[in-house]
This record gives C-alpha cells, sequence and structure tokens, in this order.
C-alpha cells in the first residue's frame, strides 16, 4: 500500500495567530464535514469545502476564550486553566440552533474554577448521550481542587 495526499492550501488570510480549537463537523446537515479553528480570545470559523481548491470561511462566534481544545457535540471548547484570564476558566457549548450553521448559541456548561486544555467526547456512560472528559496542561494554584492537577468527567445528564 501507499498513501498518497494532494494539498490544497484552504485559507492564507486569517488574522494574527494563536489558533486551536480544531474540528471536522458536518455542520450544514448536507453529510460532508466541514473544518473549524478558532483563534484564542477572537474567533471561531467554520470553512464549508465547495471543492478541495474552494472553501468559505464563516464566523461561528465571537471573543472566544479558549486557544485549546475543540470538540464538536455541536461545538465545545474550554478555557485553559494554565493561562489566566480575568475570571475563573469555564467550558462552553456552541448549539448549532439552525443544524445548518447560520446561528450559534453560547452555553457554559461548567463554571467550576476548572479550566482545560484537551478533551475528548464520547458516551462513556452508555446512555446515548455524549460526555466530555478533560485535563488541564498545568493545573493553577487556586483551582478547585486546590491547585492539584485533575482529570474531570463531565457526565452528560441532558434531559
Ligand atoms: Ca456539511
Ligand atoms: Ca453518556
Amino acid at each position: 500500500m501507499s498513501f498518497r495526499f494532494r494539498h490544497h492550501i484552504i485559507d492564507t488570510d486569517l488574522p494574527g495567530g494563536g489558533y486551536a480549537q480544531t474540528a471536522l463537523a458536518d455542520l450544514d446537515s448536507d453529510g460532508r464535514l466541514e473544518y473549524i479553528v478558532g483563534q484564542r480570545s477572537g474567533d471561531i470559523f467554520w470553512y464549508k469545502c465547495h471543492t478541495p481548491d474552494r472553501w468559505q470561511r464563516h464566523l461561528l462566534g465571537e471573543d472566544s476564550p479558549s486557544d485549546v481544545g475543540g470538540c464538536v457535540l455541536d461545538v465545545l471548547s474550554c478555557e485553559m486553566e494554565a493561562v489566566g484570564g480575568e475570571n475563573e476558566p469555564r467550558w462552553y457549548i456552541w448549539e448549532n440552533v439552525d443544524g445548518r450553521g447560520g446561528t450559534w448559541r453560547e452555553h457554559v456548561i461548567l463554571d467550576a474554577n476548572l479550566g482545560g486544555h484537551e478533551l475528548v467526547v464520547g458516551d462513556v456512560t452508555g446512555n446515548g448521550k455524549p460526555d466530555i472528559v478533560g485535563k488541564p496542561w498545568r493545573a493553577r494554584p487556586g483551582n478547585a481542587v486546590d491547585g492539584r492537577f485533575f482529570v474531570v468527567f463531565l457526565e452528560n445528564v441532558t434531559d
């Protein structure tokens, strides 16, 4: 077997740096995946692939709190614990309200003085609802577990 990939530049016009929160997900329900990327303290964008050489950039959210891991529930992100902000770190879901990527609603899903760095999503409890497991890059003194490093499980108890 030999692997072959052809490269295509999607965008060379993103402002600044500090991008993360990447994910692939079908945001507009057409059966094809879109690419998501967000800037620390900046905007979150998603890209629609019309052809491999033609991607369209859309705004998903503004003033993103995170520079680290992103996953798609709808879109999930957490604030980094190791990098202090104005307030205690929180975790967010941006709800794809119209199922087409046109309207997004921000939800804070964890506000417990616990930040993150990377996170993964899967149905750990087997109830059909995606759960979340995450951890910080390094612990911050004064976090909710007395400054210790931690791994946190967010059990999905949505009705
Ligand atoms: Ca799609
Ligand atoms: Ca579950």
